[in-house]
């Protein structure tokens, strides 16, 4: 009889500002070496049901987005991380960066001060704060288009900025929709329509790159919070925290229009209420955002992948 092959997955899971991340720390795929883009294809092509183990159900959930550690190219980072969710890989990931650095501190693997994490995206560098929370300076973010059309059907025409924070996101401000959890459901029936709508008109990011994330922005209701958003992630769940990427995309659209200065502070609150601060620095006429957020650890666990187990792989779609 053939013996039963199980695997175990050492993970940390912890969630920012709302929105889960899942560490896997043991047990993951061997990627080698090169970098993190040729690692990030070996991912994608031999174990892609890997991803879908980790973070589908039975296991996970659609919210939740998985970072794999990984051999950095650069001797000075401290890691280097790819990051995925329910239907794919993600280029950076703001929230996850954060889960990241909380869960390295977990396990005394990291003290206060600043690291360098490398993603597909390019290098970031994150700074755990003696107070806990975490700054990450994301890649160099900038808006592609603005004020660009889409004809979303049940909707009519929407206008939207294309812009890059680590991800391409279409971000909207004229929607007359109410940033609320009550309205969860027209929220991301609005959002899903434009990202189709996106596609089937070939709008897209540089090198045409699909826009796989949509952001609604409104104003908060609480002082001193500069707006509230929606933002609709690529498998369809939305970002339960205010986006890093996100954010970072908004930041490069506002001081494009004039509406947000260097080192001037900019507090974005998610869907849920969790707030995540911005700052842009503008080097050269490059902008780099910094975002600041929390994250905390839920779990530590072993999961257990019994290939006897018809869902062993996870719920794919
Ligand atoms: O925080 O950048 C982010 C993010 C992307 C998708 C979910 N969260």
């Amino acid at each position: 009889m053939r013996p039963t092959r199980i695997q175990r997955i050492h993970v940390i899971d912890s969630h920012t500002a709302g929105e889960p991340t899942r560490v896997v720390i043991r047990g993951g795929p061997d990627l080698g070496t090169g970098s993190l883009a040729e690692q990030l294809g070996r991912f994608r092509r031999e174990y892609d049901h890997f991803r879908s183990a980790i973070v589908n159900e039975p296991r996970g959930s659609d919210a939740l987005v998985g970072a794999l550690l990984c051999e950095p190219t650069e001797p000075s980072c401290t890691t280097g991380v790819i990051f995925f969710n329910n239907v794919g890989y993600l280029g950076m990931c703001g929230h996850g960066t954060i889960g990241v650095i909380v869960t390295l501190a977990y396990l005394n693997r990291i003290r206060p001060g600043a690291h360098r994490i490398e993603t597909p995206a390019g290098i970031v560098e994150a700074r755990l704060n003696e107070d806990g929370t975490v700054t990450v300076r994301n890649v160099p973010s900038y808006r592609l288009a603005a004020r660009v059309p889409v004809d979303v059907p049940g909707y009519g025409t929407v206008i939207g900025d294309v812009a890059w924070g680590g991800n391409w996101f279409f971000l909207v401000e004229e929607h007359g929709l109410e940033l609320t959890l009550e309205n969860l459901e027209r929220l991301t029936d609005f959002t899903w329509r434009i990202r189709q709508a996106l596609a089937r008109e070939g709008i897209r990011g540089a090198n045409g790159e699909e826009i796989d994330h949509i952001e609604l922005f409104g104003p908060s209701p609480r002082e001193g919070i500069d707006s509230k958003n929606f933002v609709l992630c690529p498998g369809g769940s939305y970002d339960r925290s205010p986006c890093g990427t996100g954010t970072s995309a908004r930041m490069a659209c506002l001081y494009a229009d004039g509406r947000l200065k260097e080192g001037q502070v900019y507090r974005q609150e998610s869907i849920i209420g969790s707030v995540f601060e911005g700052t842009i620095s503008v080097i050269n006429g490059t902008i780099y955002p910094s975002i600041t957020g929390s994250a905390f650890v839920t779990a530590e666990a072993e999961l257990i992948l019994d290939e006897r187990d018809p869902l062993c792989w996870g719920i794919r779609r």
